[in-house]
């Protein structure tokens, strides 16, 4: 019986056009590929990036060298708390800044004495990276080091004694604390610095000075399996932006040689590396999780949001690239609870995107397979095998595979894959989907590499057909995947215009919004959101995003607005944009008051008598603010002429948080014209600036 079925299983195959015994060698690999250690990397796709040092206690992101190591002294400094958290979000490393540019060392190096040695921290016996490597390995996580090769405290930067200073430093970061995976070399090199008390600039050829060529020999030494990064790879680069976005075009491998690190042409010329590089060194995205790389309480409310998150994670990983997203450290010495929350929604969502593959043991043909053997037969794609992979015969580089899903089917997002240790090969390919029996076009894409992700707006079909219109060589591709992400759900964001506007918004088209009105919390039985609605008195408006679908929802946002600015106008200046912004109720856009308009004022005519209690401030939201108001005088007028200084007075902690300011007053004022004058701005500056002004009535 066995016999008969085998025989009718060959004569199948036979008759399909499939062959099973005879050996039909494999494509030949299209050099540059992958080595073992960099297959390892790309595999391992998401991992954490640490900034922490004296940065975070002096508030820069850049140091300059001059700051005592006796700042540095965290409270509760916990590295298992950094392990846990990124072994949750399902990161498998973490990297660390060991030295940044400051020339601050995170380990009692012997070669100085700038370091955490000098610092009150653990009567200077502690050890930043020994702590962070015993936690990685309780975690089950790999460890790399970021160490700087600028330095801007060390007195020899610029000379050749450095080197040798920073090859001591890097034979003790490499032999101290176990296998270190990744080695990240900054392009940022060279500039104004301490150096030991000679305050100046240091310029270096950034080509020659660091003699690379010895120092990766001598990591090659030391630790054999370790990526080393930068710019110029050699075994990964940088993706060119601090965004962590690849692109549609994202080549592993690199023209290497015409590089180097911190070339001021990197960034637009090599970094989507190039279809004809003659190394492999694929590209990494780092971006940070906040606006800055260190921790800034300034930037608490600023941690990136669930959707723009989500939107990393794709046009990373999903443009094939690694995502090295940092988690700066406070001063406690701990990953802020904030970013934490962000992480763990984070890759709940990431689960559900790919919880179900809809293409797994489908049914899948292809335009061609190599010599017909079902070595190379398109079912590879959907076994869930790594190792097995459709191919076609060498001859031929435009093919397409059709997946069958037998039903109608609903999905929104498709995984391609390269099996990279033959090379990358595609450079273009479209993808249709079988829709009530039309064919319809879903999108057109540059490369494919490791692993690419494609969106799009949910589509039911019963078919999906892959058609590659370019390579360098036959496809060789391991996986296809189809999924159903459900939406993302997150606490949406709650704005009013200038007209009294309310709208209701987030990342996520489909999502159904809810609010309230009267400060209960919103559910599925409050109001529906169904567009811009009005709001001219003092409301408190809470809003929740929900999806029917998996009847999940979100964190309630709640917002507070004052009487609307329909009527408000700014006096004693002309009817330019500007004239607006500061009354446009957005927060974003900025207003700036020369140094003539600090002395007269922001006068603004609300358009009609109000009884104020107080007032707000909101200063520059960007990201390196300027102009800060840090002392005000408010004043209040029923014609515009006659003033009466209602209060003065400082903005706490404006400074280290400005976000918006309120102020009350002492009794309240009946107004129809108010005037704030700056009397103190951050750093003297001449000019200040006012993103947003608004009163409060209630
Ligand atoms: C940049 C540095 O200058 C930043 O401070 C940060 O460390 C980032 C990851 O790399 O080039």
């Amino acid at each position: 019986m066995k016999n008969i079925v085998a025989f009718l299983f060959t004569s199948i195959l036979v008759l399909l056009g499939i062959r099973c015994s005879t050996h039909v060698p494999p494509p030949l690999p299209v050099e540059p590929v992958p080595d073992q250690k960099q297959l390892a990397w790309q595999q391992m796709e998401f991992y954490g990036f640490i900034h922490f040092g004296l940065n975070t206690f002096t508030d820069q992101e850049w140091g300059y060298g001059d700051k005592s190591p006796e700042l540095f002294d965290p409270s509760e400094l916990d590295a298992r708390q950094w392990a846990r958290v990124a072994k949750e979000a399902g990161m498998k490393g973490i990297i660390i800044t060991a030295k940044h540019h400051d020339g601050f060392c995170l380990w009692p190096s012997q070669y100085t004495e700038y370091s955490i040695k000098n610092s009150p921290w653990k009567g200077g016996k502690g050890d930043v990276i020994k702590e962070l490597a015993a936690a990685c390995k309780e975690y089950g996580l790999k460890l790399g080091i970021y160490t700087s090769p600028w330095d801007r405290s060390h007195a020899d930067y610029g000379k050749p004694e450095y080197i040798a200073y920073f090859r001591n430093q890097l034979e003790e970061l490499l032999t101290q604390y176990g296998d270190v995976f990744e080695v990240w070399f900054d392009g940022a090199n060279g500039g104004d610095g301490h150096y030991a008390g000679a305050d100046e600039t240091r310029r270096v050829d950034k080509k020659t000075y660091y003699d690379w060529p010895n120092t990766i020999k001598m990591i090659r030494k030391l630790q054999p399996e370790a990526i080393i990064w930068s710019d110029a790879g050699p075994d990964a680069r940088w993706v060119g932006n601090e965004h962590g976005f690849a692109y549609d075009i994202t080549w592993s491998p690199l023209q290497r040689d015409e590089v180097y690190g911190g070339m001021p042409e990197y960034a637009s010329e090599y970094s989507m590396g190039q279809e004809n590089g003659t190394h492999w060194v694929p590209a990494e995205a780092d971006v940070s999780i906040r606006p800055g790389w260190f921790y800034h309480r300034s930037e608490d409310d600023k941690v990136k949001s669930l959707g723009h998150l989500i939107d990393i994670y794709y046009k990373s990983i999903g443009q094939n690239a690694t995502l090295l997203l940092n988690l700066p450290v406070d001063q406690r010495g701990l990953i802020h609870e904030r970013d934490v929350e962000q992480l763990q929604k984070f890759k709940e969502q990431l689960d559900l995107d790919f919880a179900d593959d809809l293409a797994l043991l489908k049914d899948v043909k292809a335009s061609q397979v190599r010599d017909g053997h079902e070595q190379y037969g398109a079912a590879n794609l959907v076994d869930g095998k790594k190792e097995t992979y459709w191919a076609t015969e060498d001859s031929i580089t435009t093919a397409s595979v059709t997946l069958d899903f037998g039903v109608p089917t609903t999905f929104n997002r498709i995984l391609v894959q390269e099996h990279i240790p033959l090379g990358q090969r595609v450079g273009s390919f479209f993808v249709e989907a079988l829709v009530n029996g039309q064919w319809k076009p879903l999108g057109t894409y540059g490369t494919i590499g490791f692993k690419r992700l494609l969106r799009f707006k949910k589509t039911t079909a019963t078919k999906i057909k892959l058609t590659i219109t370019q390579a360098k060589a036959c496809p060789v591709l391991s996986n296809l995947g189809v999924f159903n992400a459900p939406l993302i759900v997150e606490e949406p964001t709650i704005s009013r215009n200038k007209e009294g506007m309310v709208r209701i918004n987030s990342a996520e088209k489909g999502v159904t919004y809810y609010y309230t009105m009267d400060g209960s919390p919103p559910d599925i039985h409050s109001k529906k959101y169904e567009g811009y609605f009005e709001a001219h008195t003092p409301v408190q408006i809470s809003a929740m995003s929900y999806d029917s679908v998996t009847h999940r929802k979100s964190d309630p946002k709640t917002k507070r607005f004052d009487i609307s600015k329909k009527t408000w106008a700014i006096k004693g200046i002309g009817t330019t944009q500007q004239t607006v912004l500061p009354i446009d109720d957005n927060q974003k856009s900025n207003y700036t008051l020369t140094e003539y308009q600090r002395q007269n004022g922001l006068v603004i005519d609300l358009g009609k008598k109000e009884l104020l209690t107080g007032f707000t401030y909101t200063p520059d939201q960007g990201r390196l603010p300027s102009g800060i108001i840090t002392h005000y005088g408010f004043h209040a007028s029923d014609n515009g002429h006659n003033w009466i200084l209602i209060q003065e007075g400082e903005f706490s902690n404006v400074l280290n948080n400005p976000i918006e300011q309120k102020v009350m007053f002492n009794k309240p004022v009946n107004a129809r014209f108010i005037k704030l004058t700056p009397n103190r701005v951050k750093e003297n500056a001449e000019k200040a600036v006012v993103a947003e002004i608004g009163v409060i009535t209630k």
